[in-house]
């Protein structure tokens, strides 16, 4: 495969209702697309990189600028690319795993689509639909919050993810258990805003019964989870701590975490992705699919990575109606609270040229072959 050139596409997608974590408000999605052209086939790939950098150190500029200043221009040393080429070239430069991992899908959607084979089959996956999961957003109120919680049971979720802070824990948690009852799959993110100083605070989740908790300390307190983990119940399930299938075997030797959650955009790209699942795999660990607010593009290929055999948990694959009032691709659509696995070639999904050339904010082309290019 012959890579001719990428664009860069900035696009910006209202949320359909804020989404408040621990780190911040989101009103809209502030996106970079890539589009690899080749000789062979084009293909999509989607920075999961946020406008800011308070989830992780990676933000959507910088993705930009790493991109179009090291990643792009690496592989134009590559005179015959594939997929599994790209991580190898990219190792030089340190981090910015966001970034990384949008070319890396970018040029394996071209691959695959040249080929006629899918993400799905590539990775590995064993079902063709997957069950799905919320992540609701922190509320003004535990009113507001239980409506929230009230719709997408309605609407067939399997599973709630409640995100929390200090101030917002024990009670919504207390309040949707109270409301909705004891059956209901519940699990909570703290996206590292506690310390091992409120251990004896956190055990007061216990009584609850969660599923986990996802990621109550600092991305670097990989012993302070492992301490945490000896003295509350829940299990401990790593977020951002989890960059590599190293960090995930780490992890879990040191006792850190028993539930990990698998975001291939925070990790360098769905190739290692599948190996972080095998590695907790071989220690009998459940892993599920992260989100990081996709749009279609982006949820097409965690919904192939879900289908995987040890994605044992339902991840926050959510549908598109969850995130925006038009997707950039055919809608996902909730059916018995799954989501049906793209069989298509490559992602399985395109942009609707019309919804793309809307929200498109910025554009830029790459060019990586020879002259005329
Ligand atoms: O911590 O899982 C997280 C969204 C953005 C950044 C981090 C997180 C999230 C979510 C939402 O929880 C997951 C989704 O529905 O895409
Ligand atoms: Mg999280």
């Amino acid at each position: 495969m012959n890579l001719e050139g990428i664009e860069l596409r900035r696009v910006a997608m209202p949320l359909v209702t804020p989404f408040r974590t621990s780190f911040g408000t989101e009103t809209t999605r502030d996106v970079l697309l890539l589009r690899v052209v080749t000789d062979r086939a084009e293909g999509w790939g989607e920075c999961v990189a946020m406008a800011d950098p308070r989830y992780s150190s990676e933000y959507t500029e910088a993705a930009a600028d790493v991109l179009r200043r090291y990643l792009v221009p690496a592989l134009a040393a590559a005179p015959r690319l594939d997929a599994h080429a790209v991580a190898p070239l990219l190792t030089p430069f340190k981090g910015h795993r966001m970034a990384k991992a949008a070319l890396e899908t970018a040029v394996l959607d071209a691959e695959l689509r040249a080929e006629g084979r899918s993400l799905a089959r590539e990775l590995g996956a064993v079902r063709d639909r997957v069950p799905c999961g919320v992540s609701v957003g922190i509320m003004g109120s535990i009113a507001e919050l239980l409506d929230a919680v009230g719709g997408y049971l309605a609407a067939g979720y399997v599973r709630i993810k409640l995100k929390i802070q200090p101030g917002w824990d024990v009670e919504p948690v207390r309040a949707v258990r109270e409301r909705f009852g004891d059956e209901v799959l519940l699990q909570v993110d703290a996206n590292t805003a506690y310390t091992l100083a409120d251990a004896r605070h956190l055990s007061r989740l216990d009584p609850f019964g969660l599923l986990l908790i996802e990621q109550p300390l600092d991305e670097e307190d990989v012993l302070g989870h492992a301490e945490l983990a000896k003295v509350i119940t829940t299990p401990v399930c790593l977020d951002e701590s989890i960059t590599s299938a190293r960090s995930a075997a780490a992890a879990i030797t040191l006792g850190a975490c028993s539930v990990v959650n698998v975001k291939p955009g925070r990790v360098g790209g769905y190739l290692e992705a599948r190996r972080i699942h095998d590695v907790c795999a071989a220690h009998g660990v459940p892993v599920w699919c992260g989100g990081m607010l996709e749009t279609g593009l982006g949820r097409a290929a965690n919904v192939a990575l879900a289908a995987l055999p040890g994605f044992t948990l339902p991840g926050d694959t959510s549908a598109s109606d969850r995130y925006f009032a038009t997707d950039l691709t055919a809608p996902f659509v909730l059916e018995d609270g799954h989501l049906a696995v793209p069989t298509g070639p490559g992602l399985g999904v395109e942009p609707l040229a019309a919804v793309l050339e809307s929200v498109t904010t910025a554009t830029e082309w790459i060019p990586l072959g020879g002259p005329g290019t």
